[in-house]
């Protein structure tokens, strides 16, 4: 007789206090069920975190994973690592005949991805093929809690407001190892114009939508007043009670919401270790006010 192998039900366990959720009993190598895919795109919704371990997954697996989250988009500035699946980018320190084989230091600062764009970035995915033994994490913050958990009067200064996000703004000093960017290349990314109080068009959560390095300016803020609001901002939302930190494992797919989290990559020893990660993202939309 032909043995079935049982796999564990599916299941979905919180990862720690602040946000985020453990998937266990998914394997992404394969095609999923229809009541798995469910029970993934809930769980996105309501934890904006969702960890899978011990996958192994090519690039093609993580492509047809990641359409399920929406249309695929492919980043504006990526390199081809995998001609087949343009999609596909790889973050790493490696360096092959001389040449980084992906791109290094990426997201040190806190951001949401996408932010500058008209259309933000929805889901992000990210898959570990080799991590350093110490650093190198990714930390998440619930932008949501930190806007429910927001003082009164700092709410009152938020609410109905717009802010510019740019990803020119601070480029040269966020990626001081990375050639300037062109006129062309600043022309071809101009700023854009968001709420600072975001609703997820899911759930119905408001959402603090800001981050200290891209977005420039509060509109119709005196300036320093508006420097000092946007740091304040950020400096609440990514207190600890807040954060999830990503302490990664080969094998480990990580997805995120950037409708209602900032996320930040942690440094490591890159003379002594290599860290290799598949990257993909899934187009979004343009981000909804919140309703007072
Ligand atoms: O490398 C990381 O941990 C995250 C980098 C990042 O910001 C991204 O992939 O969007
Ligand atoms: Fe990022």
């Amino acid at each position: 007789m032909e043995m079935i192998k049982e796999r564990a039900a599916p299941r979905v366990e919180r990862l720690n206090e602040a946000l985020g959720a453990r998937m266990v009993g998914f394997d992404l190598s394969k095609p999923l069920s229809r009541s798995d895919i469910e029970t993934i795109l809930k769980a996105f919704a309501e934890h904006a975190v969702l960890v899978f371990h011990g996958q192994k997954l090519e690039p093609a697996d993580l492509s047809r994973f990641t359409r399920h989250f929406g249309p695929l988009e492919v980043h504006h500035m990526a390199e081809l690592p995998f001609p087949d699946f343009p999609e596909v980018r790889i973050l790493s320190n490696v360096r092959k005949d001389g040449k980084l084989i992906g791109a290094n230091r990426a997201g040190r600062h806190w951001h949401s991805d996408l932010s500058y764009l008209d259309e933000t970035g929805l889901a992000t995915f990210l898959y570990c093929v080799e991590t350093p033994p110490a650093g190198g994490n990714t930390k998440f913050a619930d932008m949501a809690a930190a806007y429910e958990a927001l003082p009164k009067e700092m709410k009152r200064k938020v609410d109905g407001r717009t802010a510019i996000h740019d990803r020119n703004f601070r480029y040269s000093e966020l990626y001081p190892d990375r050639k300037p960017l062109t006129p062309e290349q600043i022309a071809a990314v101009p700023p854009s114009e968001h709420p600072l109080v975001i609703q997820h068009p899911v759930t119905g959560r408001k959402a603090l939508f800001v981050a200290k390095d891209v977005v420039s300016h509060i509109v119709g803020m005196e300036e320093t007043e508006s420097r000092a609001l946007i740091d304040a901002l950020e400096a609440f939302a990514t207190q600890d009670r807040f954060v999830y930190s990503h302490p990664w494992q080969v094998g480990d797919l990580v997805v995120w919401d950037n409708r209602s989290t900032l996320h930040q990559a942690t440094p490591y020893d890159e003379a002594e270790y290599r860290r290799i990660m598949y990257r993909t993202q899934c187009k979004g939309s343009v981000p909804i006010p919140a309703v007072a």
